[in-house]
């Protein structure tokens, strides 16, 4: 097995979550009798260039389908978190009417909404047709297919030249990604910028976010491993945010090389941190794998008492991540009733591999829980404060990640 990095030979492991279901595979109550395929689900690093990877790695058109079912409207955090990158990416770099701006996995148009009421042309690549439908719905021109250097090229030669390019959690769903980094550097203007978020990796390791380890994500990204793959193709990482947004995201700003002033101290802050976070470090692997261990192990434990104690307990979110906890840790509809989600293309289906039904708000309201795990931890605060003018006082609220514990 070799780097998708680098191309240099793999034997060194991150973390091992055994097998797993696809997790935003939900399964229809049709299928609840057939069998279940679970896939590896082992994380490895490059020696080389310290690209973190999955060890197997499945076809995208079986984890990006015309059901995907993450639309990214569905969290007001995420709206608001988006609408203030518009605003920002306007007033830093002057963007203006005459300009366009393409998003990478524009979703369901959350983002390129706001440059839209600006004034500004955009166009949204997107390859699930059903998420793409949903934002050319809203108005928001959308093109619905995987974008790579072959899509670019389409574009640069049909005139389109983005002075922004914006990719929010899509690069660690990306299984090629040097053609990925190859068609921002063939599409962007030549005075443009790139914005890419993702979750980053000193986080995922710092503090136990394994559940964010699933087969839609191929890679666990940071600056570091990054940098050599944006050079290759005459682009530089010029600025760097960190970010609060899904338990903590670095926002690398990229344009061509010698374009952009470089912000040193951003860059070098976070260096420092993945220098302390490093995933090629023995004793840190084994802690996570540790820590990941024990979370299992506490959560069980919780659950078997509330269930003891004759409660009923559901989850909240039926985010992707929440998929690889349930499977990770072994727990199935004996242990939590239901998962309450609004997005309605989840609800009515079943969790892959723990099977567990997901509903709507209805629900709660019908048979109301004793406790509820949120499983879109990421989202915590969003999430208990909804629930709160809903369930009654005595109500409580539990988080698995980074250590379970409940919320007050
Ligand atoms: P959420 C997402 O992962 C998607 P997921 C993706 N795989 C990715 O890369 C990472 O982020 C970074 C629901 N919800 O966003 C909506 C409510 O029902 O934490 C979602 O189904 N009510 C591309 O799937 C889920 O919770 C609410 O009030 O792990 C949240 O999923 C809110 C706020 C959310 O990410």
């Amino acid at each position: 097995m070799n780097c998708r990095g680098c191309g240099f030979e793999l034997n060194d492991v991150l973390i091992d979550l055994g097998h797993s279901a696809i997790s935003n595979d939900l399964i229809l109550r049709s299928d609840l009798a057939s069998p279940q395929t679970r896939y590896p689900l082992k994380v490895m690093v490059c020696r080389n260039c310290s690209f973190v990877q999955l060890s197997e790695t499945l076809e995208r058109d079986a984890l990006f389908t015309n059901e995907y079912v993450y639309f990214s409207s569905f969290s007001d955090t995420w709206l608001v978190h988006s609408q203030e990158f518009a605003a920002a990416m306007i007033a830093r770099f002057k963007l203006s009417e005459s300009d366009l701006i393409v998003e990478v996995a524009s979703n369901d148009g959350y983002l390129l909404q706001y440059f839209q009421q600006s004034g500004i042309s955009v166009l949204g690549i997107e390859p699930a047709e059903n998420v793409a439908k949903s934002a050319i719905q809203k108005g928001i021109p959308t093109v619905s297919e995987f974008f790579g250097l072959e899509l670019a090229k389409k574009l640069a030669g049909e005139g389109f030249r983005p002075k922004l390019m914006s990719a929010n959690n899509v690069l660690a769903h990306v299984p090629d990604i040097h053609d990925f980094v190859s068609g921002f550097s063939e599409l962007l203007h030549p005075e443009g910028v790139i914005s890419f978020e993702f979750p980053h990796l000193s986080n995922l390791i710092k503090e136990n976010q394994f559940d964010t380890i699933y087969h839609e994500h191929f890679s666990y990204l940071s600056y570091e491993s990054l940098n050599p793959i944006f050079l290759k193709y005459s682009l530089e990482i010029f600025d760097v945010e960190q970010l609060p947004t899904h338990g903590g995201s670095l926002r690398l700003f990229v344009g061509f090389k010698n374009k952009h002033t470089i912000n040193a101290t951003a860059i070098n802050s976070v260096k420092s941190i993945e220098g302390a976070w490093n995933p090629l470090d023995r004793e840190v692997c084994k802690t996570l794998q540790m820590q990941s261990r024990q979370i299992k192990y506490d959560l069980l434990d919780e659950l078997l008492k509330l269930k003891r104690d004759g409660l009923r307990v559901v989850g909240y979110g039926a985010a992707a991540k929440g998929n690889t906890l349930l499977n990770y840790v072994g727990i199935d509809s004996d242990l939590i009733d239901y998962v309450v989600d609004l997005n309605p293309a989840k609800q009515g289906k079943f969790l892959p591999g723990s099977l567990i039904p997901v509903d709507g708000m209805n629900k709660l309201i019908d048979s109301p829980p004793d406790a509820v795990l949120i499983l879109a931890w990421n989202l915590a605060p969003e999430i208990h404060t909804q629930l709160n003018q809903v369930l009654a006082d005595g109500t409580k609220y539990f988080v698995a990640i980074p250590k379970v514990s409940y919320l007050l």
